[in-house]
């Protein structure tokens, strides 16, 4: 072609400093254009490749797209659509495709008919991928020729190439982050990738997707891989987060409408639980805060089944009024919209603000129930029967909740006589920890440091809130003294129930439970506590795991604590120098019981040595999943999430 001859004999320096300056800030401030450089972020450069795949695929070009992890942990993404422009970019005198890789916001993809993945902190270009990346290399199949141009930190390191003639049409970026901006890890995790391009399949049904892991062999010889495609779309997706919860009615509603260039796709699906699982998309992105989209569901939900139990006289017998709230129990949904020009609003950029998506969403919606519930009155009775129940319900707990609340009020301090609490009166110097059993409350109380750390000890396995209807809750001993000791409660607004964390009077809350399986499964029961009633605590990074010691290896009056098999033998070596030592003795802490006062505070509650693990909610979705599995019976996944999902703080971070 001939704007490659041109670009060809350029020199690559002087009249690339335009580009350079943009990269440049995305190379100095790469948190404020993909969030962290962290785990998170490095993942983010795969999404944002794919995101451009994906508006190929939305734009109507691209049927395929396939993601390759390499063995050195670069990553290709490969997709069948339009290719990256190749010609001359006429204002900047050069290639489109170059410019489209090394210039900030050069999207060149200025149409409006079509939907793009441009919200929150995707879309900011695959130029944001090439100046964070050590090497990256673009291949481009189109207008009936093969290009091909190779960069370095945003930098081309030679012009567009034309290789050849093809008869082939896609895009491939190949890229490899840069270590020293993704200083914490540069190691991609199958299971994250998976996740995403697992929903990316589920939005977009019959686009074929594939992720192939080069870094694991199978037996047989080939790369691990998956393929993800979904012909149910929604459907199928509402149907594998409710995999393990057991469904109300036959099979989800499938909701597909369009008015005015937004479409409309809804799933939605109610279980026998009593927790609501909403999860929201506009243009494939997920809308953690929600938005108008949402609110339109909301808003139909309630004004057909309002509608449909009045005509049939079925709440005629109830003394309490039905509150949107009651139609939440159980129900699991996915709301998805595509909008030509999406507006975010938010803290996070994470809720849709177009006004004119709720009355859409609202009527598509109502339009398909409306239809659903006249056809299905057996279906529609039960989900009635639901709301029903969770209205009686909710009334109780609404009892349950103040009494707590009026206790507190009754018993002077109202604190819980169980906990021991600190002297100092200063939340953000004060720490609870949650203790596993009386005796081991009785140990931290003595080895603590009383200015500032309180002691609530719990006893034995608290309430599994996943299964109990929420008044059951309030009834809890233990549930009460955590709600009490922590200074929250739970109020409603509006028919919503919020977290009141204003009177928080500890923003350190330690679960303090034994390094066993009970001892897991004791913090997982705690953990789901706080996911389900407390999330803002888990958001706020209040919520840490203790991790007490598995090993002491002693040599006389010396010992070591090791918290590590790895740090067991090191500790072995140590006192052993090479030599055959059996005065060397080592002691397998089963539980915290086993440790004195002295020994607890020096290895678990001394925040100048301990280690503690904040939990953290990477992914609401997949934490609810996985809440969910948890409190089946198997051990391995349970285990599996907390290892994952509480990662090591820096030490009293
Ligand atoms: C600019 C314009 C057009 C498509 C693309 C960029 C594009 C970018 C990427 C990144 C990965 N895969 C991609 N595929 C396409 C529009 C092309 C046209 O109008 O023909």
């Amino acid at each position: 072609m001939s704007d490659n001859k041109d670009l060809s004999k350029n020199n690559y320096g002087a009249d690339n400093i335009q580009a350079l300056e943009g990269l440049e800030a995305v190379r100095m401030r790469p948190g404020m254009y993909i969030g962290s450089t962290d785990t998170k972020g490095l993942h983010h450069l795969v999404w944002e490749v794919i995101d451009n795949s994906i508006d190929e695929h939305l734009a109507g070009h691209c049927s395929k797209i396939t993601t390759t992890i390499h063995k050195d942990n670069s990553i290709t993404v490969q997709d069948n659509g339009r290719g990256i422009p190749t010609g001359m970019h006429e204002k900047l005198q050069k290639s489109a495709l170059e410019v489209v890789m090394t210039v900030l916001h050069a999207g060149g993809k200025f149409d409006k008919d079509t939907y793009k993945v441009s919200g929150g902190l995707h879309g900011v270009g695959v130029s944001c991928v090439n100046a964070l990346s050590d090497y990256v290399r673009v291949e481009v199949h189109r207008d009936g020729k093969y290009f091909e141009q190779e960069y370095s930190k945003g930098i081309p390191l030679g012009p567009v190439k034309t290789l050849g003639d093809s008869d082939k049409k896609g895009t491939q970026v190949t890229f490899k982050p840069d270590p020293t901006i993704f200083t914490e890890t540069t190691e991609y995790s199958f299971t994250i990738l998976a996740a995403r391009i697992r929903e990316l399949a589920y939005l977009n049904k019959g686009l074929n997707l594939t992720l192939i892991d080069e870094r694991e062999v199978t037996e047989d010889g080939a790369f691990k891989f998956q393929d993800f495609y979904s012909t149910g779309g929604l459907k199928e997706f509402v149907k594998y987060l409710d995999e393990t919860r057991p469904p109300l009615i036959e099979e989800p509603i499938h909701v597909i409408g369009k008015e005015d260039n937004v479409e409309v796709e809804v799933a939605m699906q109610y279980n026998t639980g009593y927790q609501e699982n909403i999860f929201s998309y506009v243009n494939n992105i997920n809308t953690r805060e929600g938005g108008t989209h949402v609110a339109g569901f909301r808003r139909a939900i309630t004004r057909l089944f309002k509608q449909y139990g009045d005509d049939n006289g079925m709440f005629a017998k109830l003394k309490i009024e039905i509150s949107g709230e009651d139609f939440k129990e159980g129900l699991t949904a996915i709301v998805s919209v595509k909008v030509p020009e999406p507006q975010f609003k938010g803290q996070t950029k994470g809720e849709l603000g177009n006004s004119e998506v709720t009355g859409i969403v609202s009527r598509c919606v109502g339009d398909v129930l409306k239809a659903y519930l006249e056809e299905n009155p057996i279906m529609a009775r039960r989900i009635i029967d639901k709301v029903i129940l969770a209205a009686t319900a909710r009334h109780a707990a609404r009892k349950a909740r103040e009494m707590v609340q009026r206790k507190n009020v009754l018993t002077g301090s109202g604190l819980p006589g169980k906990l021991s609490d600190c002297s100092s009166k200063d939340p953000n110097e004060s720490e609870i920890f949650l203790v596993e059993g009386d005796s081991a409350g009785g140990t931290a109380k003595q080895g603590r440091d009383r200015n500032f750390q309180a002691i609530l000890p719990l006893r034995g396995k608290i309430l599994n809130v996943e299964k109990a209807m929420e008044y059951r809750i309030y009834e809890n001993e233990e549930i009460k003294n955590m709600f009490t000791a922590l200074g929250v409660s739970i109020e409603e607004k509006d028919g919503e129930k919020i977290l009141n964390v204003e009177k928080l009077r500890y923003h350190k809350v330690v679960i303090m439970c034994d390094a066993d399986v009970d001892g897991s499964h004791i913090s997982t029961l705690i953990m789901t506590f706080f996911f389900r009633y407390m999330k803002p605590l888990i958001e706020n990074g209040n919520i840490y795991i203790a991790a007490p010691p598995l090993y002491q290896v002693k040599k006389g009056k010396n010992f070591i604590y090791c918290w590590t098999d790895d740090e067991r033998k090191a500790a072995i070596e140590h006192y052993a120098n090479g030599k055959e030592d059996n005065s060397i003795k080592t002691q397998r802490y089963k539980g915290l019981g086993e440790m004195n006062a002295e020994q607890l505070w020096e290895t678990t509650m001394d925040p100048s040595v301990r280690i503690l693990r904040q939990v953290t909610i990477n992914d609401a979705m997949e934490a609810d999943r996985i809440f969910s599995m948890l409190m089946g019976d198997e051990v391995p996944p349970r285990r599996q999430f907390i290892e994952e999902n509480a990662k090591y703080a820096k030490i009293d971070a």
